[in-house]
């Protein structure tokens, strides 16, 4: 495994410097946060990136994410010049020696959460996905950090009717034309495409979402026939429903070889069907890590891993779900499962 930790560049008030202290870190994941969704990435821009990452000792060969534009997703407006953009961005990538793309295939909304500040009974704070609360939210005006926010109210709104129209079935094949478009390219640059599920995996608001569990990962696998198009497995996302067994997950696509990203951390479902994002530690959430991180081992998984969420700890702020502590104590925690199980200590 290589273990990372994402950053989100400049703005980010967890510093390179920081990241490079915590042990066993050999790279970091991030991506170009200034270029608006479908423009080409230029070489220099991404180039400078990994200049900077370097200068700390650190590799850059993980990018998450390069989004997907909802023309692409909805197959209308500009969206063949934006899937040729994003081949050329692959191009790119490739030769500034990237070698595995995370992207997701969310319509509209990123991750949804209700909450994300929920007290923890130890005093720190989580993001947290409440049923009832999530109800009564209002699509058009929701907010959430690494969200496009360049949408006006109008704009959700007729988005959000778009993919209502589209259907489950709809966005199954403009996924399909999507990937055996970029596929062929990716292959050639030899860069991994890793789509992340959608977080939850459910649908929301009435918007249909399709990266949600072993059914579906199966017929995504089968939309293109090579090693190249594969998954960022997040136990974190698939695992906030008991219907997913993430160490068979694991066990099933890392033996295909199709898992290229792990994110790593652990939740906390409740009876309602609700979660909250806990401590990496097994039994803070739902998740047993050693079971997670032995169907890694068993599998001979030798691809990226990062830390996701963490919580706020020790009157950390910054963007929730990303501070240093948290995360740095999830890199400590996997790191000793993943020694222990090389050392075949039983
Ligand atoms: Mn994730």
């Amino acid at each position: 495994m290589k273990m990372t930790f994402r950053w989100y560049g400049k703005e980010d008030p967890v510093t390179l410097e920081h990241i490079r202290q915590i042990p066993n870190m050999d790279g970091i994941v991030s991506a170009i946060y200034d270029i608006p969704v479908g423009q080409v990435w230029p070489i220099e821009r991404i180039q400078a990136l990994k200049n900077e990452v370097q200068q700390h000792h650190l590799k850059l060969e993980v990018i998450e994410s390069v989004p997907v534009h909802e023309d692409i997703k909805l197959r209308r407006g500009q969206y063949q010049t934006y899937i040729e953009n994003y081949k050329q961005t692959l191009i790119n990538l490739s030769k500034c020696g990237i070698r595995c793309v995370c992207y997701n295939f969310m319509p509209v909304f990123d991750w949804t959460r209700s909450t994300l500040n929920y007290p923890l009974s130890d005093g720190s704070h989580a993001l947290a996905y409440e049923k009832d609360k999530i109800a009564l939210l209002d699509p058009t005006k929701l907010t959430l950090p690494g969200w496009d926010s360049s949408y006006s109210v109008e704009e959700v709104e007729s988005l959000i009717k778009a993919y209502q129209d589209l259907g489950e079935e709809g966005l199954w094949q403009n996924l399909k034309a999507f990937i055996q478009e970029i596929m062929p390219i990716a292959s050639q640059v030899d860069i991994c495409m890793a789509i992340h599920p959608d977080d939850p995996p459910w649908p929301i608001f009435g918007i249909p979402r399709i990266i949600t569990g072993e059914k579906n990962l199966d017929r995504f696998l089968s939309l293109y026939d090579d090693l190249h198009h594969g998954l960022t497995l997040c136990s974190g996302s698939l695992g906030c429903t008991k219907d997913n067994d993430i160490p068979y997950l694991i066990r099933k696509y890392g033996a295909m070889g199709r898992i290229h990203f792990a994110h790593i951390r652990n939740v906390k479902i409740r009876e309602d069907g609700s979660f909250e994002e806990s401590a990496h530690y097994s039994t803070c959430g739902s998740l047993d890590m050693v079971d997670i991180m032995k169907a890694y081992h068993d599998v001979g998984f030798e691809g990226y891993v990062r830390p996701d969420h963490g919580r706020m700890i020790w009157e950390e702020t910054g963007k929730p779900g990303y501070g240093l502590y948290d995360r740095a104590l999830g890199v400590m925690y996997l790191s000793g499962i993943e020694e222990t199980l090389k050392k075949g200590v039983k």
